[in-house]
């Protein structure tokens, strides 16, 4: 396939209610949508004009990982797309297997070269007229549907909340937690909800290993996993977590990439895995780590990063894969926004289907996109 021209598309999507987690508040998602035009070959062997899209999960301000949207986007223009067109001009194509290689001298930054490898195999699989979901090797043509819920201001606006989306048939529920919202909020909806609700919880590393004796005392609620207690450099301290505690624990921020997956496994750091394409540079990382935790036999699940619609049919294919045991945070869009990018993704008896369509099986409403976009830069190939 040949690239012509690269759109970084900077968007922003109010969200419907504030999102906190232990490290900040999510108001508005900024995104930025990455739009490939392609020259490229059909199933016949025909030559083919493709248009793929791509999205990078970083968030506005680099507080879950370094990466933040506007560095994101400066990265692409200046590192990540030449990079990308000096490997075309070597090569004379690229292909989304190659996109990673390409930008491999480029140090970090996955949740950019993540979006920028999405676009490209969206194009190359919408040329083949193959989906994303057969692609990636998912076996099942939907996925059960999770709630992360954000901390709230109070016990009783938490159990509301949950109770709204336990009502709207989410099949399990993440709640957030934080020291001085732990055990109590915890506690709070075991108790309402009963022992039949799936519930877990993620902390984004806001705990140390001194917080073990606290952390233990969620051992009684019965949850599926305990989501990234400490640092993401902590891997060793998360195995000794591990020992102190028998709530599974599940890593997300530490893993970022199919070795420190192997890792954390072999240090017994992760019993359970939250892959994040964007986290770990790409869908074709992420199938790695599913594959290096499936014969471990270690469950994942396919974690969110507020994605907009591209970014959740995506996900919703990688779920679909034969590991991923546990319900992902895969919401309906209604979860976050009034208005998606794409046609809404929505709960069907608490599952989201996986598109079929070519390639993602969703493209952006163009005027919506015009609507939402704050900024446009366009790259050319040759340029
Ligand atoms: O997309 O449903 C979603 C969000 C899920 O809680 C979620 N993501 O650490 O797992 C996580 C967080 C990261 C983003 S918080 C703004
Ligand atoms: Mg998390």
């Amino acid at each position: 396939m040949q690239i012509t021209e690269v759109k970084l598309h900077s968007v922003r999507l109010p969200l419907i209610r504030p999102f906190t987690t232990s490290f900040g508040t999510q108001k508005v998602r900024s995104a930025i949508i990455v739009e490939v035009h392609a020259q490229a070959t059909n199933a016949t062997g025909n030559p083919t004009e493709v248009v793929g899209w791509g999205e990078c999960v970083a968030l506005a301000d680099p507080l879950y990982s370094p990466e933040y949207t506007e560095g994101a986007r400066q990265m692409m223009i200046r590192y990540l797309l030449p990079a990308l067109f000096a490997y075309q001009d070597r090569h004379g194509a690229v292909t989304a297997e190659t996109v990673g290689h390409s930008m491999r001298a480029v140090v970090g930054h996955p949740m950019a070269k993540s979006a920028l490898e999405m676009a490209v195999l969206d194009a190359q699989l919408r040329a083949r007229g193959e989906s994303f979901a057969q692609y990636l090797g998912a076996t099942v043509d939907r996925v059960p549907s999770g709630v992360s819920v954000g901390i709230q201001n109070s016990i009783p606006e938490l159990i509301d909340t949950v109770a709204e989306y336990v009502e709207e048939g989410y099949q399990r529920v993440k709640l957030k937690i934080q020291p001085g919202w732990d055990i109590a909020p915890v506690a709070a909806v075991r108790e309402r909800f009963g022992p039949d609700l799936l519930l877990q919880v993620d902390a984004n590393a806001a705990f140390t290993l001194a917080d073990a004796a606290l952390l233990r005392k969620l051992d009684t609620f019965d949850l599926l996993l305990i989501e990234q207690p400490l640092g993401e450099a902590d891997l060793r301290q998360h195995a000794e977590l591990a020992t102190l505690m028998s709530t599974p624990m599940c890593l997300d921020e530490s893993i970022v990439s199919a070795e420190a997956a192997a890792d954390a496994i072999a240090m017994k750091a992760a019993a359970v895995i939250n892959i994040k394409p964007g986290r770990v540079g790409g869908y074709l990382e992420a199938r790695r780590i599913h594959d290096v935790a499936r014969a471990n036999g270690v469950a994942v699940w396919c974690g969110g990063m507020l994605e907009t619609g591209l970014g959740r049919a995506a996900n919703a294919a990688l779920a679909g894969l034969p590991g991923f045991t546990l319900p992902g945070d895969i919401s309906a869009s209604g979860r976050f926004y009034e208005t998606d990018l794409t046609e809404p993704f929505v709960l069907d008896g608490g599952y989201i289907t996986v598109p079929t369509g070519p390639g993602l099986g969703v493209e952006p409403i163009p005027e919506i996109l015009r609507e939402l976009t704050t900024d446009l830069n366009a790259v050319a190939a040759g340029a």
